[in-house]
């Protein structure tokens, strides 16, 4: 890259004076932040061009999801340049801080959560491992909302992230697609084969946007993610009837079409919005196939699909972009002129699919109007996909109707959406070994029993060099000193920590680290919200997306536990602690919004009870993302992983809070599961109703709450608490969270598991009190963490279900 820091100040001085004729002196933060992109760019493009011909053409991975939460990224790129010293003190010598610089990108909130965030995650991995690994998806140009808290509630502010311009991506005008929507199908015999031909359409032009994704130490490879904008395809407005005065009229036709990529997620109560939802989908998917066939046949002489599914994977991220399996059949039949068997057998050799929730809720189904009229050639390839599949079982099992019925596409009116993902693609994988079993067991039983060899369990990761390396730069420095530096490049190294296990003053160290960056949280939640935190107090954390099934409810019910005992016996609080809250509810969810809500006025009865504001504090972190995340994770003594156990299923986070030292305390949910059996029971706090039990209720109704809290007093008091005047009159508001758990049974086992988790938390309590131990566990705990680097899974992605190579990381011996 640079080979000194004068040669970088040079080079960065030019791209200064190029963007806008401007010194340092007159330059803005931002013009200095572009500047630095744009040099990076540029080496980038550099390295690219040079190194074009030394790369092996691999088999290419396409990675389709509707999410990708990427993150800021100058900072990780500098990083795995390796070149951030080199580079904070060239611009320091120019009178510049790197920090400030920082600052000024915009964290593109591309993504709801996990899902998003784990597909950035695997970018990273599948270039750091030189698979040539590309993700496909839009560009919204209003990511996920900002998130405000105004008197406790949660406001919803539209997230303007390009506003400045984004200067990682670059526009490709020339690499764009039509994708053609409505219409109608006409069809015609020729040489005795059917015809299909699509006519009336509405054409809309995707224009891809490459972002660049960079390995750590690995400069060969750099992929790209290609996000796609809708435009139209005939000028940015109707000239003549804007010239006629229709102002209106002129501009509609563009916003209308534009509209596809204005958002994430639209909200799909009316039929205007799950049209747009559906248009997203197959916009993105029909942008990213067409432009795949595009390239692959560009770069094979030949020009045939034929053995397309030997050197291209396209791997489908929930069901949302799994409108390409029949697309890729109609490239195939209509465009390339292939018979429907070989176009089968290509298709689904070419797509794997994952599923990252067993909640019914988010099971995707689209109406058959709906897509019979949004997108008609398609509707008809999803209809043979379904008669031939039903024809084929009927033949095979012949009278469980039930099967045949659990597995159709087309039923009740809808296209199921899990079904033809299942049916169409080559593997099926869960992201953590309790959940690929429950959708063995339970979710896809039938489909298990038809296509077992497609089912496979892929446990999710983590970027370790984003979440740990770049993260918390002290920690990475206090590892490297202990064991040496290749951790980075291989997180199973990590393991070599437990050397330093009774070693008194490395534990000493490693907790001065984490009260450091403590104090860095502390400086950011002061600076952001005025808020005080106290870093000798325990961070116990809760940061995920507000949802019933994550029980921020259960915490918050522990907290009112511990204020009522406090209140009773003064000295039931061993120590001083902050209970942290950061997350989002869906705009259109009551339930979580009152979480939030509640979380706020618990915050408040604490903060001006002067018995016990010395010892307990709420707080909830606004507007959580991955800038912030990677702020929090290094923080935590505590990571709270509390769901409802068979309903997560894997997260990530419970990862990220682990390789940072804080300790689990969970559920036997998600991949919990395999932290506890990486690190023993002694070094994780594992509390309450497996999933087995949960299951077990479920198919027996559930359980009665009631018997919960006429058993114990402590249950009942808090409960009471949320629907009374404890909350100064706004028992009325909490009302919705009293009749979840006593009017409509407890959904989530809430009170079925408080006492177990008082107690393992209890339990926690006083091991803080223990330093040295409590120290140990959380090394034991990075040190057991290198198995959830995405790095692994993506081995095993590629290894088992996409075939592709990887290199190997050579260590010294
Ligand atoms: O696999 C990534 C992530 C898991 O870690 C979470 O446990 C899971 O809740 C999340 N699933 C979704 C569901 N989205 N859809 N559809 O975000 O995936």
């Amino acid at each position: 890259m640079f080979s000194d820091k004068d040669s970088f100040k040079q080079a960065y001085l030019t791209k200064l004076i190029e963007g806008d004729g401007i010194t340092p002196e007159d330059a803005s933060l931002w013009d200095k932040f572009s500047a630095l992109v744009i040099l990076l760019k540029d080496q980038m493009s550099q390295y690219r061009a040079n190194n074009r011909n030394s790369m092996s053409p691999g088999k290419q991975v396409y990675y389709f999801s509707m999410e990708f939460l990427i993150g800021k990224l100058l900072h990780n790129y500098l990083v795995n340049f390796q070149i951030e010293d080199l580079v904070r003190e060239g611009l320091s010598e120019l009178n510049i801080n790197l920090d400030d610089l920082l600052e000024q990108e915009a964290d593109p909130g591309l993504g709801n959560g996990g899902l998003g965030r784990l597909a950035a995650c695997f970018l990273d991995s599948m270039a750091f491992l030189g698979i040539e690994g590309h993700g496909n998806g839009i560009r919204y140009e209003y990511g996920l909302f900002e998130q405000k808290i105004v008197g406790g509630n949660q406001v919803e502010v539209a997230d303007s992230w390009l506003k400045n311009g984004y200067p990682w991506e670059m526009r490709k005008p020339n690499k764009a697609i039509i994708v053609k929507f409505k219409g109608n199908i006409r069809t015609a015999q020729t040489n005795g084969r059917i015809t299909f031909y699509h006519e009336n359409y509405e054409s809309v032009l995707a224009v891809p946007y490459d972002v660049p994704i960079v390995s750590y130490n690995n400069p060969l490879y750099i992929n790209n993610l290609r996000l796609w904008r809708a435009e139209t395809t005939c000028g940015e407005l109707d000239l003549a009837c804007f010239n006629r005065g229709e102002f209106n009229r002129a501009t509609s036709y563009k916003s209308e079409v534009e509209s596809i990529s204005y958002i994430l997620y639209p909200d799909d109560s009316s039929r205007a919005g799950r049209e747009l939802r559906l248009k997203q989908e197959y916009f993105s998917v029909a942008a990213g196939l067409g432009s795949i066939v595009r390239s692959y046949k560009k770069k094979n002489e030949l020009g045939s699909l034929h053995d397309f599914s030997r050197r291209v994977s396209v791997h489908i991220n929930d069901t949302h972009p799994v409108l390409c399996i029949p697309e890729l059949m109609r490239i195939l039949i209509d465009e390339e002129g292939m018979g429907w068997d070989e176009a089968w057998n290509i298709t689904v050799n070419t797509l794997s699919f994952t599923n990252h929730t067993i909640m019914p809720e988010a099971m995707e189904k689209w109406s058959i109007d709906l897509v019979k009229s949004l997108l008609p050639r398609i509707y008809l390839i999803i209809e043979e996909i379904d008669r031939r599949f039903k024809e084929d079982l009927t033949r095979r099992f012949l009278d469980d109707e039930e099967v045949i019925r659990n597995t159709q596409i087309l039923k009740d009116g809808y296209v199921w959406m899990a079904n033809l993902a299942i049916i169409g693609s080559s593997s099926v994988n869960g992201v953590a070994k309790l959940h690929t079993e429950i959708l063995k067991k339970e979710v896809f039983k039938d489909f298990y029993r038809i296509f077992g060899y497609k089912f496979n369990n892929k446990t999710n990761g983590i970027n370790h060099r984003r979440f740990l390396l770049a993260a918390n730069p002290k920690l990475s420095n206090l590892i490297t000193e202990g064991i040496g530096p290749i951790w980075k490049e291989d997180a199973g190294e990590l393991k070599k920590l437990h050397v330093f296990k009774d070693d008194s003053s490395f534990l000493e160290q490693l907790a001065i680290v984490k009260y450091e960056n403590k104090c860095r949280l502390a400086e950011k939640v002061k600076a952001k919200q005025g808020i005080i935190l106290d870093p000798l107090s325990i961070f116990d954390v809760q940061v995920k997306r507000i949802h019933a099934y994550k029980r921020q409810l259960l915490n918050v019910l522990k907290i009112m536990h511990l204020y009522n005992q406090a209140l009773k016996d003064p000295g039931s609080l061993t120590g001083s602690q902050t209970f942290i809250f950061g997350g989002k509810a869906a705009p259109g969810y009551h339930y979580a919004k009152t979480v939030i809500k509640l979380i706020h006025a618990l915050s408040q009865k604490i903060e001006h009870d002067p018995q016990v504001n010395q010892k307990l504090k709420v707080v909830f972190i606004e507007n959580f993302n991955v800038t912030q995340a990677e702020f929090i994770y290094p923080a935590a003594n505590i990571s709270e992983q509390i769901s409802t156990a068979s309903k997560e299923a894997s997260g990530t986070g419970n990862m990220k809070f682990m390789m940072n030292g804080a300790l689990t305390l969970g559920t036997l949910d998600g991949a919990n599961v395999e932290i506890n059996d990486a690190v023993g029971d002694d070094n994780s706090f594992i509390f309450g109703l497996t999933a087995e039990q949960v299951l077990n209720f479920n198919r027996h109704g559930g359980y009665t709450p009631w018997d919960e809290y006429h058993a114990n007093s402590d249950v009942q008091k808090c409960v009471d608490q949320l629907s009374s005047e404890f909350f100064d009159n706004m028992g009325e508001e909490f009302r919705v969270l009293y009749d979840s758990l006593m009017i409509y049974n407890d959904e989530f086992f809430v009170l079925k598991d408080f006492c177990p988790y008082i107690q393992m938390y209890e339990k926690l309590q006083k091991l803080y009190l223990n330093q040295e131990k409590w120290n140990r566990i959380s090394l034991v705990n990075i040190a057991e963490s290198g198995i959830f680097s995405s790095d692994r899974t993506i081995r095993e992605y590629a290894d088992r279900i996409w075939k592709s190579k990887y290199r190997t990381i050579n260590k010294p011996t």
